[in-house]
């Protein structure tokens, strides 16, 4: 298949390129490098220095004898968005070309403004260039399961049927996000909604669950293939803060009392349910929406794994409660649905003491990249 890969530089960009070229599929990657040049203006760095894709793609071919296109640009214009789809000309669209941070998009006016701005732009280009361009291509985009928030009633995937006053009908699942990032991306959801109702577009919404890992089947042990692995407190996911953390003899930051659950799932897992989804395209006039995580966990669950993982590697992981800094529920009910991508042959990578420690033990042999400034910067959402 045809692959373009919009958002291709990123913490899971990179590595679906990766992953999808090793299966034969033709990919074209597509950047403007956005990641980078925010983590740099705010001093929070990854773990490792990243090339340039360019260079990632250059590396991959030797290594793989794969192919990936890599085009430089941005999406919000739309001449380069007519450029990319003429030139690539694809069967189906991945897109993650979105600032992907809750708290960055609670830092300040500017920070939420590029946000909001950045997201539905690019998101409308896109189905604007799918429908001009390709409209039989299958659009398949990454949302996320803080767009339900954590309601009391059981999360449904995507759909729910609401009987009223002896009637019923079939709505998007109520959504309530906790962040100006997470609202941007219900928003792209009723977008493309709109969209797929008028004009027949095909497309997949994966609702994610915060990711975890570093190692993929593709990156092996080579530095310079991993992913853009954040640790900080802007771009880094909880369970990598964690295992940073942990290395770096940081006490471990659980907000607020730390009942916060949501679902997990190993950076391998995205990449297969990602492929699933592509290879098993959505019809035509068709919105499906999967919650794409294998396992729920608290804050305390994970916090504690670490603490005893850590011990088994020699670490003496000190836990610490911070007061929360941003507007959450910190205990909650929480019983999503997650079934649509087993039944599509999902075979879950779940988190076990022993992926943990490998996990825990690649972050140690980089002990000394790690910048304790950038873990805590108490962003806060009021
Ligand atoms: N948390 C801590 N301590 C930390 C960092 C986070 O207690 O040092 C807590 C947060 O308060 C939250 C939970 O851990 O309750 C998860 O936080 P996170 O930073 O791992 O995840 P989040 O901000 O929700 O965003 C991440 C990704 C985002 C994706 C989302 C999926 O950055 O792109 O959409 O996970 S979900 O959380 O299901 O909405």
């Amino acid at each position: 298949m045809n692959i373009l890969i919009l958002g291709g530089d990123g913490y899971l960009g990179w590595p679906t390129a990766m992953n999808l070229s090793a299966r034969g599929h033709k990919v074209t990657v597509v950047d403007n490098y956005l990641r980078r040049i925010v983590s740099t203006e705010e001093d929070v760095e990854p773990l490792f220095t990243v090339p340039s894709l360019h260079e990632r793609a250059r590396l991959w071919e030797a290594k793989s004898g794969y192919k990936v296109e890599v085009m430089i640009g941005d999406l919000r214009e739309w001449d380069f968005v007519a450029e990319v789809f003429k030139a690539s000309d694809p069967e189906a669209v991945m897109h993650y070309a979105e600032q992907p941070s809750a708290p960055y998009s609670m830092l300040n006016r500017r920070a939420a403004d590029l946000t909001l701005k950045n997201n539905l732009d690019v998101t409308f280009n896109v189905i604007m260039a799918v429908h001009e361009f390709c409209p039989d291509a299958h659009l398949v985009k990454v949302g996320t399961m803080g767009e339900y928030g954590t309601p009391n009633i059981d999360i449904e995937e995507g759909w729910l049927e609401v009987e009223h006053k002896g009637r019923s009908h079939k709505f998007l699942y109520p959504r309530q996000a906790s962040s100006l990032y997470h609202t941007t991306k219900i928003m792209d959801t009723d977008l493309l909604w709109f969209y797929v109702r008028t004009w027949g577009i095909r497309a997949t919404d994966l609702m994610q669950g915060p990711v975890y890992g570093l190692v993929t089947d593709e990156t092996g042990d080579d530095e310079k293939l991993f992913p853009f692995f954040s640790y900080d407190e802007l771009f880094g996911t909880v369970l990598n803060r964690f295992a940073v953390q942990a290395v770096a003899d940081y006490p471990l930051t659980v907000y607020g009392g730390g009942g916060q659950t949501r679902g997990y799932l190993n950076i391998k897992d995205t990449l297969n349910c990602v492929r699933l989804s592509l290879e098993n395209p959505a019809q035509p006039g068709e919105l499906r929406i999967f919650n794409q995580f294998v396992e729920t966990f608290s804050v305390n669950q994970l916090a504690l794994m670490v603490q005893r993982v850590g011990k088994g590697l020699g670490l003496d992981v000190q836990i610490e409660n911070l007061p929360n800094p941003r507007v959450e529920a910190d205990e909650h009910y929480y019983n999503p649905a997650h079934s649509g991508l087993i039944e599509l042959g999902l075979e879950p990578n779940y988190l076990t003491d022993e992926v943990l420690a490998r996990f825990m033990e690649t972050v140690l042999r980089y002990k000394d990249n790690i910048d304790t400034h950038k873990i805590f910067r108490n962003v806060t959402w009021k």
